[in-house]
């Protein structure tokens, strides 16, 4: 039996990709590496240092920097960042989320925040959510990121519960394959293309009830 849901952040229960991508747009452009969408879906769900790496690898930059002046341009990224996150209201909340958080607490899932961002806490508390994620995976303490299993086990472990007994909910490929691996039930939003071994593929935040996924796992 379901019991609790672990939810990613960005790109889930809000529209942060976009200003991760946005973010890192701006550092490519600085050190040359050209920009397209499947580099930008390759970054979701990848920790900060791991996605400058892939920037850096996708035109044969990665030796080119120190890690002092990796360091710097990932600090550079986290401003950029940060400029569109602390102008974040409830309004960026992505449709149907916050209807879904309050069936799901109402009905007594229990819930608990897998997202390998270090500025989750404060885009939580933006939007008005920190409330329902009592919660969280501390990203700062894992070994491995996303697709490793390691964050969603987490998720499961700090409510308590098995993984069989929860549902993972996730944007980005990384994300489902970490899910998948945790062995608990993969829920993909977004392209169904690019996450087609989540379990159950919505292609939007809207589609995200109770009643959708009882009927996809029927
Ligand atoms: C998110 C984003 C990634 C970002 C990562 C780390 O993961 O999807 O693009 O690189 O967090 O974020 P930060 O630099 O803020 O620590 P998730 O797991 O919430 O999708
Ligand atoms: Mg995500």
């Amino acid at each position: 039996d379901i019991k609790g849901f672990v939810f990613d952040l960005d790109g889930v229960i809000t529209d942060t990709s976009v200003f991760h991508s946005q973010a890192w747009h701006q550092v490519a452009d600085k050190v040359g590496v050209t920009w397209d969408d499947e580099l930008a879906d390759a970054l979701k769900g990848i920790s900060r240092m791991d996605s400058l790496n892939l920037i850096l690898k996708k035109d044969h930059k990665e030796n080119d920097f120190s890690e002092a002046e990796k360091e710097a341009l990932a600090t550079e990224k986290n401003d950029n960042y940060l400029k569109l996150v602390n102008q974040m209201t409830p309004a960026n909340i992505l449709p149907g989320i916050q209807d879904f958080l309050a069936t799901v607490k109402a009905k007594g899932y229990l819930l608990s925040l897998a997202s390998a961002s270090k500025n989750s806490p404060l885009v939580l508390k933006k939007l008005g959510l920190s409330d329902y994620f009592p919660k969280a995976v501390d990203p700062a303490t894992l070994t491995h990121g996303k697709p490793d299993p390691e964050i969603f086990r987490r998720g499961a472990e700090i409510l308590d519960l098995q993984p069989g007994e929860c549902i993972g909910v996730e944007d980005a490929a990384a994300g489902v394959q970490s899910i998948n691996a945790a062995g608990e039930t993969s829920i993909g939003i977004g392209d169904p293309q690019i996450l087609s071994a989540a379990a159950i593929n919505f292609t939007d935040t809207t589609q995200l009830t109770l009643a959708n996924i009882q009927q996809r796992l029927a």
